[in-house]
């Protein structure tokens, strides 16, 4: 059975590379968004580590072309995670999982407000009936997630204090996590959540580029790996550009 965690990273390795293309395109039609998408990632496949699809892509899509390009990613040897945020009740979360693994995604993003008995217990398990990865939402990129994921919380049972995305880390680590998301947009949270979970969890920012935030700021605050869409899909040259950010997103110092 395949191990997420170490497949994204032998990809990482084998490419040089920390950028996880986020192909979140939208055309005015079904085919060419198909067609403008399988381009994209053919152009930039040398200069990622990962592919990830959002929902923007996969409901005008649907499953079977969904497929495809998934085998497309796997014959880069790259391995695609589903952006599907997973945020219901166990049982539904179980079948919206298995739904994506069916598919051939390797891993899939959820929500830890939902909480685990009743709730992520379904992910994680079928997650790894199927080999599959499980990343966690911890502090998201954009302003108002400070809303949610920014709240003081407080211990029921010692009483203590923290923010939320600490004690969100604390539980991806607890729940064995194949990795968590914190956006590259706060680069001062991303540190205090890089030295809370220790190098035990690996961490995915999204915010760079269209967001604001910049990778070599985020390197030195911990990030292992890089979500990128608009700045690479949009541009003249996606090829080029995934070149560039891949150099910058394994340079030293
Ligand atoms: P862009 O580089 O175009 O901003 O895209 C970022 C991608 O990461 C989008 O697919 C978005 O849905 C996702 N994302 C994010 O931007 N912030 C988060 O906190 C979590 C995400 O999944």
């Amino acid at each position: 059975m395949r191990d997420f965690k170490r497949y994204i990273n032998d990809s990482s390795s084998a490419k040089k590379s920390r950028i996880i293309l986020a192909l979140d395109v939208q055309t005015s039609s079904l085919s060419s968004l198909m067609s403008r998408s399988m381009r994209i990632l053919e152009e930039t496949e040398k200069s990622i580590c990962a592919l990830k699809l959002n929902r923007q892509l996969v409901l005008p899509l649907g499953p079977r072309r969904v497929a495809k390009i998934v085998k497309l990613a796997h014959n880069f040897d790259l391995p695609v995670i589903m952006d599907c945020k997973i945020n219901d009740i166990g049982f539904t979360n179980r079948a919206i999982a298995e739904h994506y693994f069916s598919l051939g995604f390797d891993a899939v993003t959820a929500n830890p407000f939902v909480g685990w008995v009743g709730g992520l217990d379904a992910v994680f398990q079928s997650a790894e009936e199927y080999g599959a990865g499980v990343i966690l939402l911890v502090l998201m990129s954009h302003p108002g997630s400070f809303e949610g994921y920014g709240q003081t919380v407080i211990d029921s049972v010692n009483g203590e204090t923290s923010p939320q995305y600490l004690v969100f880390a604390k539980k991806a680590m607890t729940w064995n996590a194949d990795g968590i998301v914190v956006g590259a947009t706060f680069v001062e949270r991303l540190e205090e959540i890089h030295r809370a979970v220790q190098g035990k969890l690996s961490i995915y920012c999204p915010g760079v580029g269209a967001q604001g935030g910049k990778i070599a700021e985020a390197v030195r605050s911990g990030a292992d790996y890089f979500i990128v869409g608009r700045t690479i899909y949009n541009s003249d040259n996606p090829g080029k550009v995934a070149e560039q950010l891949r150099a910058t997103s394994v340079a030293r110092g």
